[in-house]
């Protein structure tokens, strides 16, 4: 669900009533995790939208430059009378750089969770491209699912900025991209990726100095408060979030500053102090290992534009 409507980024979540069975199964298991689906409540999603904008936060502004400065090649590359399928729909601000430069762009396909969220998108873009077919679709793009029949555009082109493709382990990530190149049925991909690089730049991305992603992690804990009455002290949780340039990616946890027991959804969880749950990992990707992993799922991989310093690209797939 992408409850928060900000122009700038958004990102996939779960519907609401999942919280507490995701969230105490989790906090059950050993070591405990809580999943990152279900950072994006609405106060989730506003403090992801203030993590978009922060100047350590450097993927947001870098990748919204990129798809302004190679627009017309993207476009091109897309080809005219496209239907463009967005997977997550989320950054207004991103899908509209896309539909500007496409020619006769015919239809726009958002997937998302959120069916409350979809109409508002559906609203506000219908008002300034009246000539592109909506077709919204409330559902998870991680789970298998079927596209209806194209009408009005001759091919789809699949669109998944913001490397949420990060968010999930390889093989997940490869699994949904297989199932991605299915669903467009010959259609290509347009994604975005983070880069490995300086783990100081990343480090410094996920444990910004104004502390908006360190609330963004215990807003999974403040939502647990909000929506099943949990009883969690945010001050007695850390955030912790380091950069392992083994597996080339930033790990995410709340670890718990003393031994505690909190209730949630009536039941009874302890955490041994150090105790750490794992929130969220954000996978990097060399340009090589991306396309590799790509080609690996079936798609052809073909440009990629990146930027001087090399810290985000954005990758066009074909299907084969
Ligand atoms: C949504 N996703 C790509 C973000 C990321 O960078 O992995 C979520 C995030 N977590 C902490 N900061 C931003």
């Amino acid at each position: 669900m992408s409850t928060h409507l900000a122009d700038t980024c958004l990102a996939p979540s779960a519907p609401p009533e999942s919280f507490a069975r995701g969230l105490i199964e989790g906090l059950g298991q050993t070591p405990k995790e809580i999943p990152c689906k279900y950072f994006y409540d609405q106060e989730g999603s506003a403090l992801f939208d203030a993590i978009c904008a922060l100047p350590e936060y450097y993927q947001t502004r870098t990748e919204v430059a990129l798809l302004r400065r190679h627009a017309g090649e993207i476009a091109t590359a897309i080809g005219p009378d496209a239907e463009i399928v967005e997977f997550g729909a989320g950054a207004l601000r991103k899908v509209r750089i896309l539909l500007d430069a496409l020619d006769a762009p015919r239809g726009y396909t958002p997937i998302d969770i959120s069916g409350a969220y979809l109409r508002e998108v559906v609203r506000l873009l219908a008002a300034d491209y009246p000539a592109l077919a909506m077709h919204p679709l409330a559902a998870d793009f991680t789970l298998p699912l079927q596209l209806p029949p194209l009408s009005g555009a001759t091919h789809r082109a699949g669109f998944f900025p913001g490397s949420t493709i990060g968010n999930f382990r390889p093989n997940a990530a490869m699994a949904m991209l297989r199932r991605m190149r299915e669903m467009l049925n010959g259609g290509g991909l347009l994604v975005g990726v983070d880069l490995v690089k300086d783990p100081q730049i990343l480090h410094a991305a996920y444990n910004d100095a104004a502390g908006v992603t360190a609330a963004f992690n215990k807003n999974l804990l403040a939502r647990a408060n909000r929506e099943l009455g949990a009883g969690f002290d945010l001050d007695a949780f850390a955030h912790y979030a380091p950069y392992n340039p083994q597996s080339q990616r930033v790990e995410m946890y709340l670890v718990s500053q003393k031994r505690q027991s909190v209730t949630v959804g009536g039941q009874c969880i302890s955490f041994a102090a150090g105790e750490a749950v794992h929130t969220e990992d954000s996978h990097k990707y060399t340009i090589e290992s991306f396309r590799e992993m790509t080609a690996r799922a079936g798609f052809l991989p073909r440009a990629v534009w990146t930027d001087a310093d090399r810290l985000f690209a954005i990758h066009w797939l074909e299907s084969r």
